[in-house]
């Protein structure tokens, strides 16, 4: 069984796969139905390998550290003994299962519109969206750059690859300094291991131009790869997927980054609820190969749930529920996708805090580097996106706190909230 956990990068993936694996090895894991958990050998698998024990170390060092920085692709596979099935004939024998998760750039999944998108529909959605008041000096260097270009430009190496800097710098400035998120395609962000392709190298550009002509084919070769990579044994054998998210970050970033990350979940949560359509096409389009299974399951999770009190959690499961189209009876894909709140690694205990005479409920936990305990009250969390006076309050800041301290090295598991019931969900048909 093949679980993908995707999310942006610093959404929390390092982590959640670190604790799944350790709660899943601890004793008594998932009330007893597992009885061991073991990492398995690399084998022959062309994927890397996520390092568990050194994360796991980090977690578990004096003073505890985040696991190191990760990106692309790794395979976390771990060897599963199951608490038999009981019949009224006997008990049978354990049942061992290969359990694998696979650390997936969400940046990726972004790239799933694209697949039905012409580069003349992508480039000018993209470009008016840049054109908007408040990105366009985020995006003033490309623009300029664009619009300086003749009607005629021609299909010249050196134009296509200024046009392509500029327009990795925009998405870069607009990712680090205005916090969004729904920016494609996600591979110029995240690119995959290994050298470049030289269709890499475009950019959205409008018109009818010889140069325009030269961007649209490497944008359809990049469109056939990202389907490919759909294809492939490392994204193909998903059958359940968790999809990622710092809801609580992008509150507190602001109105125009909280609007992105909901465009963003809409676009991947709609791309994989028609993944049934989607993948009869690409599979009839790339004949002579199998077709994919079909994803069961989809887990979408709210990451750090432990920045607020167990009474906001509930409004930020909500929260992610509204932004994937779980409470559209319309669209919901019925029992296959379900919200979850999770803090893979629990920093803060909750407690009632006494703010101008008014108790409310907050957390508290080690900052960085700071043995004191320190209280964090980030706000009121929405369990659907908030309307205009939310933003007049804005969301407080997230403290940087310190994971728990882990005695016996992990090996009891990392503290969490919310986990098992994620794990609960995703794993029901196997338990
Ligand atoms: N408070 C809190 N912070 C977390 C939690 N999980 C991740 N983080 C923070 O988010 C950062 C990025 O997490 P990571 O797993 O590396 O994200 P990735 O880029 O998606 O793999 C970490 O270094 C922590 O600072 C959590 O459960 N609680
Ligand atoms: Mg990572």
């Amino acid at each position: 069984m093949r679980i993908g956990v995707t999310g942006l990068a610093r959404a929390g993936k390092t982590v959640l796969l670190t604790s799944i694996a350790a709660a899943l090895s601890a004793p008594g894991a998932l009330g007893g139905r597992i009885r061991r958990a073991a990492v398995a050998p690399a084998g022959a698998d062309a994927l890397p390998r996520f390092d568990q024990a050194a994360h796991l170390a980090a977690l578990a060092a004096t003073p505890p550290r985040w696991p190191a920085r990760t990106d692309t692709v790794s395979l976390l596979a771990l060897d599963l003994e199951l608490a038999p099935f009981r019949l009224p004939t006997g008990a049978l024998p354990p049942r061992r299962v290969r359990l694998e998760l696979l650390d997936y750039p969400g940046e990726w999944l972004l790239d799933l519109p694209l697949l039905s998108l012409s580069f003349a529909d992508w480039s000018d959605s993209v470009l008016r969206r840049l054109e908007r008041p408040e990105l366009a000096d985020a995006a003033r260097g490309f623009l300029g750059f664009a619009a300086a270009l003749p009607a005629q430009a021609a299909a010249d190496e050196a134009l296509a690859a200024s046009g392509h800097r500029l327009y990795v710098a925009t998405l870069t400035r607009l990712r680090d300094a205005h916090g969004l998120s729904l920016l494609q395609p996600g591979r110029f962000l995240m690119p995959p291991p290994g050298p470049a392709a030289p269709w890499m190298a475009f950019f959205p550009l409008r018109g009818t131009s010889p140069l325009a002509g030269l961007l649209r084919r490497r944008y359809d070769a990049y469109v056939a790869a990202t389907r490919d990579a759909l294809l492939s044994p490392s994204f193909g054998r998903i059958d359940r997927l968790v999809v990622l998210a710092d809801l609580l970050g992008a509150l507190h970033t602001g109105p125009d980054a909280f609007a992105d990350a909901q465009a963003a979940l809409g676009a991947a949560s709609s791309a994989l609820r028609w993944q049934g359509d989607w993948l009869q096409t690409v599979a009839s389009l790339a004949a002579l190969r199998l077709p994919p299974r079909v994803i069961r399951r989809v887990a979408y999770v709210a990451s750090k749930a432990d920045h607020v009190s167990e009474r906001q959690r509930g409004n930020l499961a909500a929260l992610m529920g509204a932004l994937t189209g779980q409470a559209d009876a319309r669209i919901s894909s019925r029992g296959r996708d379900r919200s979850f709140a999770v803090a893979a690694a629990r920093c803060t205990e909750d407690f009632v805090w006494t703010l101008d005479g008014h108790p409310v409920s907050a957390v508290r936990g080690r900052l960085l580097g700071d043995e004191r305990l320190t209280r964090s009250y980030p706000g009121e969390v929405p369990d659907r996106p908030p309307g205009r006076e939310f933003w007049s309050h804005p969301f407080l800041a997230l403290p940087a706190f310190e994971p728990a301290r882990l005695p016996d090295g992990g090996r009891g598991g990392v503290p969490q909230i919310g986990l098992e019931a994620m794990l609960g969900f995703l794993l029901e048909d196997l338990l």
